[in-house]
């Protein structure tokens, strides 16, 4: 198997700590981190490894001032690409994606600045997005002539509503701030994006392994089927997990009354 440091990326740099962190940063800042064939392919390569090199959460963050500038316009315009080319390009992007939300790896996504088109596309597939003051989400597809094809029509339609992504991608409208954290397009909001993604990251990264794979990958799993089969799916899901090695110790305190109690904010 390949490891991480064997990996030759062109526009990501990946490293993991002693705890298993995994830092991925956007590193085309000068292109306002636009995704460019080349850095999907790296996004393939870097979240098929995660999950089998032993990283227990991933924080997706950015070099520059702007997370991600979507689908690189130029590139594209340069290309003069057929229909079916983009529809291959598009699969890439699904590939990409896929990977992270499937991969069952807390991917913990710090956001700043622009997250438009492609760059909500790949913010979505996330498992937790944390913005600050900066950020802000848009879907300027409408405006370029274009539409989105890397998924925002599953994964932004599922965290803000058809309603609203339509209204987005017509008008162009921008969310920011509470407004944003409102409609689900981020779960925090924050003055430090990055700092904080680290702390979620390090607090998904307490549970055991398999716990965390089950939670980011089976739930989006079981959004795709039936109730009942999602039904059946999660009995043997959590039949595997509920009693896992890695749990009897935990089981064990809350039985002898030394594990924490889930208690209200203060
Ligand atoms: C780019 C891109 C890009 C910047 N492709 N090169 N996405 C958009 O419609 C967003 C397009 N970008 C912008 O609106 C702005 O660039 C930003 C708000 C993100 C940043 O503004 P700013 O003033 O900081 O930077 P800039 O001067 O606009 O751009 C700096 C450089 O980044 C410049 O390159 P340079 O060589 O002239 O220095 C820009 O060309 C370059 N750049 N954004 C290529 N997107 C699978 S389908 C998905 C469909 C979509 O994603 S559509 C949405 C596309």
């Amino acid at each position: 198997m390949k490891r991480i440091e064997d990996l030759s990326l062109s526009h990501l740099t990946v490293s993991v700590d002693e705890d298993g962190i995994a830092t991925v940063s956007l590193n085309r800042a000068e292109k306002r981190n636009a995704l460019n064939a080349a850095c999907v392919e790296d996004l393939i390569d870097v979240f098929s490894l995660l999950p089998r090199a032993g990283v227990r959460a991933a924080v997706l963050r950015a070099e520059g001032t702007h997370f991600c500038a979507g689908l690189d316009l130029v590139e594209h315009h340069a290309e003069d690409r057929r229909p079916e080319d983009f529809m291959h390009i598009c699969l890439r992007w699904h590939e990409a994606f896929n990977k992270m939300e499937y991969g069952g790896v807390p991917v913990i996504a710090a956001l700043k600045g622009a997250v438009v088109g492609g760059g909500l596309e790949l913010a979505s597939a996330a498992h937790i997005r944390v913005a600050d003051a900066s950020t802000y989400f848009a879907l300027p597809e409408g405006q370029r002539g274009l539409f989105t094809g890397g998924g925002a029509t599953i994964r932004v339609a599922d965290l803000v509503g058809k309603a609203r992504m339509i209204d987005m991608m017509l008008t162009g409208r921008v969310y920011q701030g509470d407004e944003a954290i409102a409609v689900g397009l981020a779960q925090y909001l924050v003055p430090d994006s990055e700092a904080r993604a680290y702390e979620i990251a390090r607090a998904a990264a307490s549970n055991p392994p398999l716990s965390n794979f089950a939670i980011c990958s089976a739930i989006s799993h079981m959004q795709n089927m039936s109730a009942l089969d999602a039904a059946y799916a999660e009995s043997v899901v959590a039949g595997i997990v509920n009693t896992q090695p890695a749990a009897r110790g935990r089981l064990a305190a809350f039985a002898d009354k030394s594990a924490a109690r889930v208690r209200p904010n203060e």
